[in-house]
């Protein structure tokens, strides 16, 4: 058996398939990356699903045999299927706007304190449990995750990885089965959830017309399919005293527990718990991580990110700063415009280049770090020596010491691609190459560049500024 293994992994920013060889250690190299985003079209957000399906077959044939397939991606995103297993319609981005207002209508009506005690999930608007109930379900035989229609389509075979289950809001957080009491209140079709699947999980071998378009074939795993589960996975954290922030498009920041934290004070500070690896709790929020920069590179074509976070060390600290979880920057669109308007709303004046508008940015991300891996040691008393910071976040040196200036805490940055190592790790694991999370972690530990940054001391000018912002 080779010890060959491949992630397809599938970012909100870009794709990957990812090969992983740990025949001496552990070594991980692109076979191909893509871009991904939302497509606007006839007023709704959409993912382009097929055009992502044919980057990952040109992935996995440029990748060449492996041992196994593991499929991971954003969360809460699905297709719908009809009772032949066709397609009804294409996959809507956690963007769009057709949920606005349904969390409220739901609390309404069934509790929010009840949806938190089933589930145990932050609410956010676009969690599956909501979009399901914006869209039209009529036809609809099969709901499949994007990873898990992904895995279909490569395989036949239907089913609902757990972790990425865990960010619907219909699975129990206690049992991890489907909350099929909330589903049917709901007046949800209990009908289309599939039946679930533990990471390590096989689906089943590649589909003949997959495995002759490719020119080889293999079986394709089960994996943390939850991209931010198989990014926890592989910190590479030495004990249990550590808080992590998974910093790509989002910043996912918080501290893995052994049981979830259901208390009336973590449902108010809207911190989620998530199915991690072995029954584990990702207990974390969200934080809005780097699509705040990406949008405003969006909207200064030509500019040069590396050029941009340099000139941005150079601004003066703190002239303005925002919250970053304000809900006004979740959508597409002018995001220099609307961090100036926050400022303006907050009594500040905008910043005035887009070096400033970067510092800006970063500034105020490291303040939502500060908060959320506060929020999350004091809620669960999970105390923490040390930050792994993990994802594209990770290569931002900017970005890594400010978040150990302003959380006062040791932040060690890397692996970028800790996503595709925790699903090519839970492979290789089901071969019987590697023993348990603990030695997932030292092999992530050993193999892969990491950097380390103190905090710096400026705490004071740090506190000012969060108590600016929240
Ligand atoms: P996702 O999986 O959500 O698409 P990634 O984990 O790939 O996100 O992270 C993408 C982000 O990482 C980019 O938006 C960018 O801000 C940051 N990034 C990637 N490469 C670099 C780099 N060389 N220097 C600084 N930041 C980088
Ligand atoms: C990060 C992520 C995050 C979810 C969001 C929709 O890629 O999976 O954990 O909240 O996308």
């Amino acid at each position: 058996m080779s010890r060959r293994f491949a992630a397809v992994d599938l970012g909100a920013s870009s794709g990957r398939v990812m090969l992983a060889d740990l025949s001496d250690g552990l070594s991980l190299t692109e076979a191909h990356r893509f871009p991904n985003g939302p497509v606007r079209v006839a007023g709704r957000l959409y993912w382009d699903i097929l055009g992502l399906y044919r980057e990952i077959l040109a992935g996995l044939r440029a990748a060449g045999p492996v041992s196994s397939i593991g499929v991971d991606s954003w969360a809460v995103d699905y297709g719908l299927l009809d009772e032949s297993g066709a397609l009804l319609g294409n996959p809507v981005h956690y963007r769009d706007d057709r949920t606005r207002g349904v969390a409220e209508r739901v609390a309404g009506a069934v509790g929010a304190e009840r949806l938190y005690d089933v589930s145990g999930l932050q609410v956010l608007p676009f969690n599956t449990i909501y979009q399901l109930l914006a869209d039209r379900l009529d036809g609809a035989a099969t709901m499949l995750l994007v990873p898990d229609l992904i895995g279909y389509w490569l395989t036949g075979e239907a089913g609902a990885e757990v972790t990425n289950a865990s960010t619907t809001g219909l699975l129990d957080v206690r049992t991890r089965s489907w909350a099929t009491s909330l589903i049917e209140e709901l007046g949800l079709p209990a009908g289309i959830f599939p039946p679930l699947r533990q990471p390590g999980e096989a689906l089943g071998g590649l589909r003949r017309d997959v495995a002759a378009e490719i020119g080889w074939s293999a079986p394709v795993r089960a994996v943390g399919s939850h991209d931010t589960a198989s990014a926890v996975a592989a910190v590479p954290a030495a004990g249990p005293a550590f808080a992590y922030i998974s910093c790509g498009t989002w910043s996912l920041a918080g501290v893995e527990l052994p049981g979830p934290v259901l208390t009336p004070e973590s449902r108010a500070a809207n911190f989620t718990n998530e199915a991690g690896i072995d029954g584990t709790v990702r207990y974390l929020r969200n934080v809005m991580g780097l699509w705040l920069l990406q949008e405003c590179l969006r909207a200064w074509p030509g500019s040069d990110l590396g050029e941009l976070l340099a000139a941005a060390a150079g601004e003066k600290p703190f002239a303005a700063v925002v919250n970053p979880d304000e809900p006004v920057f979740l959508p597409p669109g002018d995001m220099p415009a609307r961090i100036a308007d926050e400022c303006r709303r907050t009594g500040q004046l905008p910043p005035s280049s887009p070096a400033a508008y970067v510092r800006c940015v970063l500034e105020s991300l490291a303040l939502g770090h500060r908060l959320a891996v506060r929020q999350a040691m004091e809620l669960s008393g999970r105390e923490a020596e040390v930050i792994h910071l993990v994802g594209g976040g990770s290569r931002n040196e900017v970005l890594c010491q400010f978040t150990a200036d302003a959380c006062g805490l040791p932040v060690v940055a890397g692996p970028a691609e800790a996503t595709a190592l925790g699903n090519v790790l839970v492979q290789a694991r089901a071969a019987g190459l590697v023993a348990g999370l603990e030695e997932m972690r030292s092999l992530v530990a050993y193999s892969q560049p990491l950097r380390r940054y103190e905090p710096s001391g400026a705490a004071g000018a740090w506190d000012e500024a969060a108590a600016r912002v929240f």
